[in-house]
């Protein structure tokens, strides 16, 4: 069975979030991001709408800078508790349309449907999924379809907003020779200029380009970015959103009040963690204590950090200071645990480190 792979990628997401919320911004540029302070402030901008990209703002751009491109704009602090609510609600309705799913972002996600049988039909699917999302969520979204996620992708970013791009497996290479090498997985400014330093600017280019060449200024990386080239991709459509946390205990071998036994396993469980972390290229946002006393009663302790952390002493030093309070009462400790939540899985680092 030929593999379909849809990529689904909402448009101007934070922007048409404040959209769908207050009608009035529409048809207006909306910029959302650090606040501009009439041109002075610091920081920089989430996301624009689409008319605000016209004057050319975009994201990551410094907001004083995007000011001066768009002083009439309506500028907006991100709501992120709102964000969260509608992108929960569309991933609800892209799973059931997917054979396998992989969320890959707060407004973007892999459907593979190859039990669709032919594009045709997959096409028909990606129309029902828009639709649907337009209907319930009021915002809309742009989609790809093609053989692999990397197609997919930059498929999806063609025809934004609000668009479909189908590309079939004969016309991959015709659909990406052209673009920029920057529009594959891994390349990044860096890897750019190394390979502009070749004269290599294009996809085509690279796909063509002389292998041992290439691997003198790129290493190993070389023969993967070929293939990529060659608009070949095997990654699976990973069910990543499973994880939701990860967790280690210890049930020590008799109960103890002793901080010198404490403490040294709850260094151990962190650093237990911090290696499943690292496997799994996830970041972490909230660390979690229990603690089981003698009686079995049993408490537990989080915290939520105000960023992603892939920090092991971040664990650690989180999780002593919740423990704090229960060592003080000088009880007797049957258990600890720690539990890192609210991850953030690197789909690109994995995809790397799996080569
Ligand atoms: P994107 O999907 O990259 O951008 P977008 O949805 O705003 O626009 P497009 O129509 O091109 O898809 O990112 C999704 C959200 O993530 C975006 O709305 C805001 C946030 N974001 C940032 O906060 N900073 C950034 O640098 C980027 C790229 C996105
Ligand atoms: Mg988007």
């Amino acid at each position: 069975m030929e593999h379909i792979i849809i990529h689904a990628d909402l448009d101007a997401f934070f922007a048409s979030c404040e959209e769908r919320e207050n009608p009035l911004l529409k048809g207006k540029p909306v910029i959302i991001g650090a606040d501009p302070k009439n041109g002075r402030g610091r920081g920089v901008v989430s996301t624009a709408n689409y008319e605000a990209r016209r004057f050319g703002v975009r994201s990551a751009m410094p907001v004083s800078r995007a000011y001066r491109l768009c002083p009439n704009g309506v500028y907006l602090r991100p709501n992120f508790t709102l964000y969260e609510k509608v992108s929960g609600g569309v991933i609800a309705i892209l799973k059931k349309y997917a054979d396998k799913f992989q969320q890959a972002g707060i407004d973007e996600a892999f459907l593979d449907v190859s039990s669709a049988g032919n594009f045709e039909k997959a096409a028909k699917i990606a129309d029902r999924i828009k639709e649907e999302i337009k209907r319930k969520e009021k915002i809309t979204a742009s989609v790809g379809i093609a053989p692999n996620k990397m197609i997919a992708k930059i498929a999806s970013d063609e025809n934004k907003p609000d668009g479909i791009t189908v590309v079939k497996p004969a016309d991959v290479r015709n659909f990406i020779y052209p673009k920029s090498v920057r529009k594959l997985w891994g390349i990044g400014p860096k890897t750019e200029i190394l390979l502009n330093q070749l004269g290599i600017k294009t996809i085509k280019d690279l796909a063509e380009a002389d292998t041992r060449q290439l691997k003198e200024k790129l290493g190993n990386m070389a023969e993967y970015f070929q293939i990529l080239a060659n608009g070949i991709d095997e990654s699976p459509v990973e069910e990543s959103y499973e994880i939701k946390s990860f967790n280690r205990e210890h049930t020590f071998e008799e109960d103890t009040s002793r901080k010198d036994g404490i403490l040294p396993t709850i260094k151990t469980l962190a650093h237990d963690l911090y290696e499943q972390a690292k496997l799994n290229k996830a970041c972490f946002r909230t660390i979690t204590l229990k603690v089981r006393f003698s009686n079995f009663e049993t408490y537990t302790r989080a915290k939520s950090l105000s960023s992603h952390t892939d920090d092991e002493k971040t664990i650690t030093e989180t999780a002593n200071m919740l423990a704090e309070e229960f060592l003080k009462t000088g009880r007797k400790i049957r258990l600890v645990g720690v539990r890192i939540s609210n991850l953030k899985l690197g789909e690109m680092q994995k995809k790397l480190s799996a080569i």
